[in-house]
This record gives structure tokens, C-alpha cells and sequence, in this order.
């Protein structure tokens, strides 16, 4: 911490240091540190931190993390800002749901709390786990600097052994989410910039050793007999891991190497796991004295030809995308909120949700798993991306890697993405080649998809990472942005693709209630129509294997703005209020209780 004598000098220093930040820029709490947490007790360092938003990056250059907490009677020099005192919010929250004031605001907000412990014990190893911090976070602990993480919708670790004392301690929390070009998202997205610490914050021991990952899975060579467990563990050096799952009778010890892995290939028919039946199995994991558990279900999804099948079974993907948005919280997410989203796509007739455009809240993939939902997840890749600077692809690969490792146990998920309409350029290409290979480096057990895009010229599916994923994801808006629905058509005679194309996205934005038109674009009724034809083509497409329309819920995002928009994007089967279903939504689940239903029979003939 700073001594007092230093804080004067130090103000003075800062106005003229252009470079303050640089030091901070580690990324180095990344995927590296993450650590599994699975059935872990966790001391919540959720409710109020003190808090203030810092536009000018004051707090860096003074060095507000290094001030001691003193009464103002006691202090000898003028402060801009005193961590320990003022105004609080709650944690998780967006600063822009809490003040009128802070609406807008993009930049530095400063996130203070205490964290007392009565003593420290020397056997354990201390860590913070934060769910997810919007986008860049610099973390301190009484005054020293513990790291930074980038992307902001991954969740990360700091460990804190060796640094704690006991009695009172201090976290600090630089946020900021100021949009700049090396960043995944870029500058410009059709969603809110959130900014703050929006996810759970918490504080948790574990013994020397430690599981750091684990990952359990049904190998995907169609004999549905062999599971695979992967450990990968660190401290003091022990031979085995214990891995049990009683519901199938089995405990074997996981082998683990010099460098801290292991691997083991066993026999075992656990009953597959579906959106019928949603089938999971306790399973716990013992390294010396740290023990983790999960529920995970067992399941293959592969593609062939243009098919996608669950468990040997051709399937249509009956989905709808969803935002992470709250007319009220922003981007926080709540147990509430979560179920109300899938029973609102029960409703509707889905077995499957997209996830956009960046990784959603943990529980949502639990609770999937579950309820019986597929998910496709994803990162913000999103639009215009530096594709050619090498920092942008380690933060995308980082931002990757950290959802994978964080989902990778849960059957639901079924598609990583690994990008959203980007320009077709080769930098793009080598970029997305790359994300997709890291998702079959860490993950063989699910499919890789993209929206790609259309060669609007020629009518036709046309972009070269489409031999790079396993589905085609195509958005297309015909009836909306492209105004000749005939095209759509063409588009589906003149593309022969070889493998399945799922429409991750098309919609019309509908607008109700007083504000809304009786007809024309935005209205109602003009977005059931494109619902109706929509569904009128696409479901001659054979090689169409699902469809994610866009989207269950209206959400805000600032660059909408005129007469009906508001501040919103209205292509929500169901208005902000997460209430008040539109006409479409009807068109909708006629048409996937209709296949629903004929798939059903086919099951039951078969
Ligand atoms: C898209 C984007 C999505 C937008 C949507 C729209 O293609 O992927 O993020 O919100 O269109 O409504 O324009």
C-alpha cells in the first residue's frame, strides 16, 4: 500500500502518464487459472461493494488500490476517491440498471469490499472466483495487483494463498468496458454494453492438491459403452485420482502423469441422456483431500450428410435464440428469469435454444440439462473483428476456451460457435479455422457451426468456413432486411450443401401495444407474415436441420432508436416484459408442435 507522503507526489505523476494502464494489461487471469468447481463450497462475496465510475482513469493513475482506509479527520492529503466510504451497489448488477446517471457510461468503475477471516489456514489454498465481469477486470487484494481478465462473459479465478491475513482483507475491482478495436466483440454489436460485475462473486478454499479441471464424457464411436474421464489436477504430487459414479456401479482410479493430467477410457452403458429423457448420474472426483462432484448426462451428437443425430437418431432442431437481457436487472440472470425462459420455449415447442452472442450464465446449461434442452453456445465473434491481430485471436481463444472448459460436462450443449456474420476475408478464415480446431482439441464430443453467409449475387450458401464446421449456420432475413422473399427460395434451390444448415437467425421486428402500428414494417401483424413464409419455405428444405428464429424476447441495445424501436430491438416472439406473446409466437409452435408431434409418431412406429 501507498504511503501517505507518496499519494501527493503521485497525483502529481499521473496527470502526465499516458502509459498508466499498461502495467495492468496482463490478461493473465485467464483459462490457465480457472479451476473446476463443481459441488464446491463457496463463500458468497455477493451484496454491496462501495463503488464509483471513473471515466477519466483516475483510479489507475492515482493508484486508488493502494490507499489505506482512513478517516478523513486522519488523512493529511487531498483525495479524489476513498475506496473504503461512499456509495455502494449490489453485486451482481449492471451500473446501468441502478442510476439514470449511469446509463450510458462506458469506462472504469471502481468495485470495493472487505473480506474478513478469522484466521488463515496454512493447509488450504484461498481463491476468488468471479461468474463473469463486463469486459475488462483488474482485480487487487489489500492494495497489490492480483491480475486482469479479459472478455465479458467467461468466468475466471485469482488465487489468493499466501497473501491473506487474518482479520480484515480488501478486494478491490477495476471493471471497465469500454468498446476498443482489439476486443471480442469488437466496437459496434445489436446488444447492450452492459458494463460491472454482473455474475456472482465468490470466495473459496481448497486443499493443497487441487482438481483444477475434469472433464467426463461417452466416447462418440456408436457402441454407446465407453466413457471417458479427464482429470487434470495440481500440488503436491499424488498418483491417482477416484472417480465414482455410483449409479453405474462405478469407482476406478484416473492415473495421473508428471504434469499434472489424466486420462482414463472405461466400460459402462449408462442410460442416454435426451430432451425425453433427460437422464443424469451423480458423479464425484477425489484427489487427495479435494473432492468435486457434477451431474452429467451421456449422449453422442454427430453429423452425416446433411443429418444431425442424438444417439444414432436423425433430429430437427425446434428452437428460438435468447439474449441474456432484463427490461429491469440488464444482463443479470436469475434462477427465476432462467426457468421462465424455458418454460416460455416449452411452450413453443423447442427442444433446442441458441444462446447468443457470447456465453450465458452457467445455470442456464444446467438447468438445460436438466429440463431436457439442446443448447448451441458461443462466443462475440461478432461482425466486424480484428481479424488480423494476433492479441484479438488469444483473447477469443482465451474467451473459447474458458466456456468450453466450464460446459464442457453438460450434455445439453450440443454446438459450439465460433462466430457471427464476419466479412469473408482470409485473416477471418485462418482466425475461425483456428477457433474451430481448438474446439475439437478440447472437446470431441460436439459439432462446431458459424452464421455464415450468402452470395447474395448469385443466390446462393456461399462461404469458405463452411468446410470447417460441422453445421452450416445461416441468418437470413427475408421479409425484413432483404425485401424480395423470393430470393430465399433461390437460395434454397441453388445451394447443395454437404452438410445439415440450421437458420440460426430471421425474424421482423413487431412492435405492440399503443405504440406499435397497425400495419406496415414493425407492426404485428407484418411480423407474423414473415413468420408464415418463413416457415412456408423453409420447411421444403431438406437439408434444413433446425431453425433458431430470432428471438424469444425484445431486448434493448443502443443503436435502435427510431419511433417503435426506442432503445429496443422488437423481433421478440415475447415483448420485454417477458409476458405479452405476439402473434408469431403462435405461427411458431404450430409449426414445431406439428413436426413434434410426427416425429413422435414415427418414434412410435418404428
Ligand atoms: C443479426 C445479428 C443479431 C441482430 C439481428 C437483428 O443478424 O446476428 O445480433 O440482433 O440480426 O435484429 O438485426
Amino acid at each position: 500500500m501507498l504511503e501517505r507522503s507518496q499519494l501527493a507526489a503521485n497525483a502529481l505523476q499521473a496527470l502526465h502518464d499516458e502509459d498508466y494502464d499498461v502495467p495492468f494489461n496482463t490478461q493473465s487471469l485467464n483459462h490457465d487459472g480457472l479451476i473446476f468447481m463443481g459441488g464446491r463450497q463457496q463463500t458468497s462475496m455477493n451484496g454491496d461493494w462501495t463503488f464509483c465510475v471513473d471515466l477519466l482513469d483516475t483510479g489507475l493513475r492515482q493508484k486508488w488500490y493502494a490507499m489505506l482506509p482512513e478517516a478523513p479527520e486522519n488523512r493529511t492529503e487531498p483525495w479524489d476517491y476513498d475506496p473504503y466510504m461512499g456509495e455502494t451497489v449490489p453485486v451482481p448488477s449492471n451500473w446501468a440498471m441502478l442510476k439514470e446517471k449511469w446509463y450510458f457510461f462506458e469506462g472504469s468503475a471502481w468495485y470495493t469490499r472487505p473480506l474478513d477471516l478469522d484466521e488463515i489456514d496454512g493447509t488450504k489454498r484461498q481463491f476468488l472466483r468471479f461468474g463473469a465481469a463486463s469486459y475488462d477486470c483488474k482485480v487487487f487484494l489489500n492494495g497489490e495487483f492480483l491480475g486482469n481478465h479479459y472478455g465479458a462473459s467467461t468466468p475466471f479465478c485469482v488465487e489468493l494463498t499466501g497473501r491473506l491475513k487474518p482479520g480484515r482483507n480488501w478486494i478491490m475491482a477495476c471493471v471497465n468496458n469500454t468498446r476498443t478495436r482489439d476486443r471480442v466483440p469488437m466496437r459496434n454489436t445489436d446488444w447492450f454494453n452492459y458494463g460491472g460485475l454482473y455474475r456472482e462473486v465468490s470466495f473459496f478454499e481448497t486443499s493443497k492438491s487441487l482438481i483444477r479441471d475434469f472433464f467426463l464424457y461417452l466416447v462418440p464411436d456408436g457402441t454407446y459403452s465407453t466413457l471417458r474421464a479427464e482429470v487434470t489436477v495440481d500440488g503436491p504430487e499424488l498418483e491417482t485420482a477416484r472417480l465414482a459414479i455410483p449409479g453405474l456401479g462405478v469407482t476406478l482410479d484416473i492415473p495421473v502423469d508428471e504434469t499434472g493430467r489424466g486420462k482414463l477410457e472405461f466400460s459402462a452403458r449408462p442410460d442416454l441422456w435426451s430432451p425425453e429423457t433427460p437422464t443424469l448420474y451423480d458423479v464425484t472426483v477425489r484427489f487427495g483431500e479435494d473432492l468435486v462432484t457434477d451431474r452429467v448426462g451421456f449422449r453422442q451428437i454427430e453429423r452425416r450428410g446433411t443429418d444431425i443425430l442424438l444417439n444414432g437418431e436423425a433430429l430437427f432442431l425446434r428452437g428460438i435464440s435468447v439474449h441474456e437481457d432484463d427490461a429491469r436487472l440488464g444482463k443479470v440472470t436469475t434462477e427465476e428469469d432462467l426457468r421462465r425462459r424455458f418454460a416460455d420455449a416449452r411452450d413453443l415447442g423447442c427442444n433446442y435454444l441458441r444462446l447468443a452472442h457470447y456465453p450465458h450464465h452457467e445455470r442456464a446449461a444446467q438447468l438445460a440439462d436438466e429440463l431436457g434442452f439442446l443448447l448451441w453456445e458461443e462466443i462475440p465473434v461478432y461482425w466486424a473483428i480484428d481479424f488480423a491481430n494476433p492479441a484479438t485471436y488469444r483473447d477469443a481463444e482465451n474467451q473459447l476456451t474458458e466456456l468450453i472448459r466450464r460446459d464442457r460436462n453438460r450434455a445439453s450443449v450440443i454446438i459450439w460457435s465460433v462466430g457471427n456474420e464476419n466479412p469473408d476475408t482470409d485473416a477471418r478464415l485462418t482466425f475461425m479455422q483456428g477457433l474451430a480446431e481448438t474446439c475439437k482439441n478440447l472437446d470431441p464430443t460436439r459439432l462446431t457451426s458459424a452464421a455464415c453467409l450468402v452470395n447474395h449475387a448469385q443466390n446462393r450458401i456461399e462461404d469458405r468456413l463452411a468446410d470447417h464446421i460441422d453445421i452450416i449456420g445461416l441468418n437470413e432475413y427475408y421479409g425484413w432486411y432483404e425485401e424480395n422473399f423470393e430470393d430465399l427460395a433461390a437460395i434454397g434451390v441453388n445451394s447443395n450443401p454437404d452438410r445439415p444448415v440450421v437458420i440460426s437467425e430471421t425474424g421482423a421486428d413487431g412492435v405492440i401495444g399503443e405504440k406499435g402500428p397497425q400495419k406496415g414494417l414493425f407492426s404485428e401483424e407484418y411480423m407474423a407474415e414473415v413468420y408464415r413464409k418463413q416457415i412456408g419455405t423453409l420447411r421444403q428444405l431438406d437439408y434444413v436441420k433446425g431453425m433458431s428464429p430470432w428471438i424469444l424476447y425484445d431486448f434493448r441495445v443502443e443503436r435502435r432508436q427510431n419511433i417503435f424501436q426506442n432503445g429496443y430491438n422488437h423481433k421478440g416472439l415475447i415483448a420485454a416484459d417477458k409476458q405479452t406473446r405476439k402473434k408469431a409466437f403462435r405461427i411458431l409452435s404450430d409449426f414445431y408442435h406439428q413436426i413434434a408431434a410426427s416425429e413422435e409418431k414415427a418414434r412410435e412406429a418404428s
